[in-house]
C-alpha cells in the first residue's frame, strides 16, 4: 500500500508549493518554511517549536529530524489477540464514523477475520440504515434495533451475539453529537459499562475518527473526547481531500495518541495504515520538490 499516504497529500503539498515554489531546493529560508508549515495547517505554536533550534537556512535532513520527533509516540498496533475483540468507534458528526466501519469490516474480512456490526447509533435513524447497507453490501451480520433505543443495548447485544456465533471482531458505531458534553459522556461511559459486561475485555479498542478536512480545528473536539472516554488511537478520514495534511503533526503533538488509519476515499477500500515515514517523506516532497 506505499504511495497513498503521499498520494493523498497531493493538496497539502499543493499548499506548500504555493509557498515555496515548485523548484527543487537544498535548502529553505526559515521565515519561508514557517510560513508554508502553517500553510500546511500545522498550528502556529508547534510551527514554531519545529523551527525553533534550526540554523536559518534549514535543509531537509534537519528538518526531518525535528518532524519526526513529533510522532514519537506509542506504536499505532492493531492486533486481534481476543475473541470477540471489541472496537469502539467514537467522532463528531459527519467524521466518517460509520464509512470507517465498513472500511474496517472489509479489511479485516479480506483478513480471514468474521466481523459483526453493531448500529449503536440510535440517534438517527438514517444512521441505522446506512450502516445496514454497509452490512448488505460487505455481507457481514449487524445488530441493530429502533431509532431512540438505548445504544448500550446494542452495544451488549453485539458483543453477546459475537460471543455465541464465535466471530472474531466487533466494530461499534456510535452517536456523535457534542452539543451536550455531559449527555455524551454519559452514554459513552454507559457504552463502555455495558461492553465490560457482556465480555469483561471489551472494549479492546477506543477510535477516535477525525475528519482530516477540518485541520487544527479538530483538535478541541478531540480533546474533549479523550478527557470523557479515554482514547486508544486515532483515525483520520477525508485525507484525500484537504489541503491541511499538516495537522496530523499538531494532533498528534497535542493527543500523543498515535494514528492507525487513514481514509483517502469513500470506498471500503479507502483505509490505508498510516505510515509516518512516508507521511514525512510526503511533506518534504512538498517542501523541497523533491
Ligand atoms: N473523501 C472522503 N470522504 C469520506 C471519507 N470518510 C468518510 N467520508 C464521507 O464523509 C461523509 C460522512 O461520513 P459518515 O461515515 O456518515 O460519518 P459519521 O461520523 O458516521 O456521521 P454521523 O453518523 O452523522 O455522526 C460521507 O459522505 C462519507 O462518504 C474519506 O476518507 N474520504
Ligand atoms: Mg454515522
Amino acid at each position: 500500500m506505499f504511495g497513498f499516504i503521499k498520494k493523498s497529500l497531493n493538496k497539502t503539498k499543493e499548499a506548500i508549493k504555493s509557498v515555496v515554489g515548485i523548484e527543487k531546493k537544498e535548502k529553505l529560508p526559515k521565515e519561508l518554511l514557517e510560513e508554508a508549515l502553517i500553510e500546511a495547517d500545522i498550528d502556529y505554536d508547534l510551527v514554531e517549536k519545529i523551527v525553533e533550534k534550526l540554523p536559518n537556512e534549514v535543509s531537509k535532513e534537519k528538518l526531518k529530524k525535528e518532524l519526526e520527533k513529533i510522532f514519537n509516540v506509542p506504536e499505532a498496533k492493531l492486533e486481534i489477540n481476543d475473541k470477540p475483540y471489541t472496537m469502539l468507534i467514537i467522532g463528531v458528526n459527519g467524521a466518517g464514523k460509520t464509512t470507517t466501519i465498513a472500511k474496517l469490516a472489509y479489511k479485516l474480512k479480506n483478513e480471514g477475520k468474521s466481523v459483526i456490526l453493531g448500529a449503536a447509533d440510535t440517534f438517527r435513524a438514517a444512521a441505522i440504515e446506512q450502516l445496514s447497507k454497509w452490512a448488505e453490501i460487505l455481507d457481514v451480520p449487524i445488530v441493530k434495533t429502533k431509532q431512540g433505543h438505548d445504544p448500550a443495548a446494542v452495544t451488549y447485544d453485539t458483543i453477546a451475539s459475537a460471543k455465541a456465533k464465535g466471530i472474531d471482531v466487533a466494530l461499534i458505531d456510535t452517536a456523535g453529537r457534542l452539543h451536550n458534553k455531559i449527555n455524551l459522556q454519559n452514554e459513552l461511559k454507559k457504552i463502555v459499562n455495558v461492553a465490560k459486561k457482556a465480555y469483561e475485555n471489551a472494549p479492546h479498542k477506543i477510535l477516535l475518527i477525525i475528519d482530516g478536512t477540518q485541520g487544527s480545528s479538530a483538535i478541541n473536539q478531540a480533546k474533549v473526547f479523550n478527557e470523557i472516554i479515554g482514547v486508544d488511537g486515532i483515525i483520520i478520514t477525508k485525507l484525500d481531500g484537504t489541503s491541511k495534511g499538516g495537522s496530523l503533526f499538531s494532533i498528534v503533538n497535542e493527543l500523543k495518541l498515535p494514528i492507525y488509519y487513514v481514509g483517502v476515499g469513500e470506498k471500503p477500500e479507502d483505509l490505508v495504515e498510516f505510515n509516518k515515514d512516508e507521511f514525512i517523506e510526503g511533506i518534504l516532497e512538498g517542501l523541497y520538490s523533491e
